[in-house]
């Protein structure tokens, strides 16, 4: 700025370097302009194992943005490791999106960015505290049932028992009175959000557990079949979309052999620390 000023209250020769100047540095700024539009124009790439885990949110978010992504799936342990290589993950962990010029880890902040980006967080600060507390809670929940085919085999029911009961008795209710109570067609200010878009990803891993999981809740039920119907939503829904199956024997020995567990032992402690048995 001091240079430009500086040129600009000189002669003649001064002047028309000046205007060089000012068209360079025009051009400069309408190439990295440009730059910058490729890097938002750019497809979402997601790095993560063949299933669901941490990053079915993500596709969920993305695909109720109407937001086209490509994915990269690792089926061995080597494809990790190369990625770690690379150096692009913070903490050495997945689920990674490279996104806008950046490599974003750690789920909530890749969330919390698609949310924002994509007007799906509310309108203010306290919408957005209590889309928070929504998505917060679904996902100690989406946890529990995330974690549950790594239990240990004798324990599975008990496990089962357990995620039934929160789903019906603790986070269910939460959902149904707030529907019940405001009348609205969203959780939140009557416009779709991350909440209404995991509570309906939430909903269908729980009916997977127990087809009946939403007997008690007519407002739920009614909520599902509006969010489900939502366009983009439809299309998610339907199959050979991104979406992932829920994990089978095949996928298990996948994320098995990427992450290099056994046994399930590491997940069933981070997973039971809050359980009561
Ligand atoms: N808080 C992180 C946890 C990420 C995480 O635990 N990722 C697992 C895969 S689901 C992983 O990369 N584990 C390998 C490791 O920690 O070395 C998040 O939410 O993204």
């Amino acid at each position: 700025m001091f240079a430009l000023s500086s040129c600009i209250q000189g002669g003649q020769q001064e002047e028309s370097s000046s205007t060089s100047v000012l068209v360079r540095l025009f051009v400069l700024s309408c190439l990295s302009e440009n730059q910058e539009l490729r890097i938002m124009a750019a497809k979402p790439k997601l790095y993560y194992f063949d299933g669901r885990g941490r990053m079915e949110s993500v596709r969920w978010l993305l695909a109720a943005a109407g937001v086209e992504y490509e994915e990269v799936l690792f089926q061995t342990a080597e494809d990790f490791k190369n990625l770690i290589k690379s150096g692009k993950l913070m903490y050495d962990q997945v689920p990674m999106v490279e996104m806008d010029g950046m490599s974003i880890v750690q789920t909530r902040a890749i969330l919390k960015y698609i949310a924002t980006k994509y007007n799906l967080y509310g309108k203010d600060l306290k919408e957005r505290a209590i889309i928070d507390m929504y998505v917060e809670g679904m996902r100690d929940l989406n946890d529990m049932i995330m974690f549950f085919p790594f239990s240990l085999p004798e324990e599975k029911q008990k496990i089962l028992n357990y995620i039934l009961e929160r789903a019906t008795q603790r986070f269910f209710p939460v959902y149904e009175k707030t529907l019940k109570d405001h009348g609205k067609n969203y959780l939140v200010g009557n416009q779709l959000s991350w909440a209404d878009i995991h509570l309906l990803e939430l909903i269908l891993m729980v009916e997977e557990c127990k087809s009946d999981a939403l007997s008690a809740f007519p407002k739920l039920q009614e909520f599902k079949t509006r969010i489900s119907k939502l366009p983009r939503i439809q299309k998610f829904l339907q199959p050979g979309s991104p979406r992932k199956a829920p994990l089978n024997d095949a996928l298990y020995e996948t994320a098995k052999k990427t992450l290099n567990f056994d046994k399930g032992l590491f997940f069933k402690y981070s997973s039971t620390i809050i359980a009561k048995f």
